[in-house]
């Protein structure tokens, strides 16, 4: 299997606010290193650099104004004299009467995130655009005829929204390549999510669309992060009511009834003939990560691959989460070998 990968991710390192301090993110570089070394390791096949691409290619997804917001950010928020990384610290939560775009950065960055999960610095919008365009360039190899790419994406993708950063996330690396394999005339396509967390991004993106179908495996938010979205009974909106499957399983679950949830999840994926699908691959479900509660175990994701693969419908992986940094690279390309055979 083809992996797209670029080294650009590195310029890209954040903080996180965790039990009430600030301490190193776990979304760190060492991620993709150790995923990618894993991918050497098992010669899984070439690896190749992501072409450029223009920000019009991730407006779709997107806004345009989130775009340009993204891009500037950084230099907007050094301007004020500020030298430490970019971090929202107001939200226009609702019943706050504006909605308006603050003309401030720092208002600014309050109204394009859900969170204060996804930090910005110097080279953050670089390794940002590096993660998209190793998404984009998975597409384009995908319709010369290829069963399977892997895009190994950092940062991740799935948390942010049409508008929004959130969960370590930017740009959505997975709705991208799903609006560019439509653009490309795919009349079908579907986005499957494994990562530990709900993909409200994605669900955000496409909740009212019928040419994107969208289903999620994930903690329940009643008690897992994002918290706010995720239920099973958000099911899409006007055109796309009925095209939006979300599977939330409860703390502690393990193999066999993740497996259960997948069995369900394909079943839909099927029923949908899809011409494309694009996999938000985290492996936060194992059982040491230290910031999830599912229990899958290594071998697990080989079985996992191998259900994906049963659908017989091309298919792109884009690397989302997963932060026990030991096991990070064995569990993600377990899933590559899985669907391989
Ligand atoms: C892409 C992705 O996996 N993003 C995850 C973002 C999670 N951010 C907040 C997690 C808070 C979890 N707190 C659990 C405390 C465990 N001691
Ligand atoms: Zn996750």
């Amino acid at each position: 299997m083809l992996t797209v990968y670029s080294s650009d991710h590195r310029l890209h390192h954040g903080v996180e606010l965790k039990d009430g301090a600030i301490s190193a993110s776990f979304e760190k570089p060492e991620r993709a290193e150790t995923v990618l070394a894993r991918v050497k390791t098992v010669g899984l096949g070439d690896i190749i650099a992501p072409r450029s691409y223009e920000h019009s290619d991730y407006v779709g997804a997107h806004s345009e104004r989130y775009v340009e917001f993204l891009a500037n950010a950084w230099s907007e928020w050094t301007a004020t004299g500020r030298t430490s990384q970019a971090l929202p610290l107001v939200w226009p939560i609702r019943g706050l009467p504006s909605t308006e775009v603050p003309q401030f950065i720092d208002g600014k960055l309050g109204f394009f995130s859900m969170d204060a999960g996804s930090p910005i610095n110097e080279g953050t919008w670089e390794a940002v655009c590096s993660s998209a365009n190793s998404a984009l360039t998975g597409v384009d190899r995908l319709s010369s005829g290829m069963r399977g790419v892997f895009a190994l994406c950092r940062p991740p993708g799935h948390h942010a929204g049409r508008e929004y950063t959130g969960g370590y996330c930017y740009l959505n690396n997975a709705a991208i390549a799903a609006q560019r394999c439509i653009q490309q005339g795919a009349k079908r396509v579907a986005v499957l999510d494994i990562d530990f967390h709900h993909g409200n991004g994605t669900q955000d993106i496409f909740y009212d669309r019928s040419d994107v179908l969208f289903v999620s495996i994930h903690g329940d938010p009643a008690v897992c992060y994002p918290y706010f979205s995720g239920h099973a009974d958000e099911r899409g909106m006007g055109q796309g009511e009925g095209f939006n499957l979300n599977l939330p399983l409860p703390k502690g679950t393990a193999m066999a009834e993740f497996e259960a949830a997948l069995f369900d999840a394909s079943a839909t994926i099927a029923r949908y003939k899809a011409d494309a699908l694009i996999v938000s691959l985290g492996v936060d479900t194992f059982e040491g990560d230290p910031i999830s509660h599912f229990r899958l175990r290594s071998p697990d994701y080989l079985r996992i691959g191998e259900m994906i693969e049963g659908l017989g419908v091309p298919t792109l992986f884009v690397m989302e989460g997963g932060y026990m940094v030991d096991e990070i690279g064995l569990n993600a390309v377990n899933v590559l070998l899985g669907f391989e055979g």
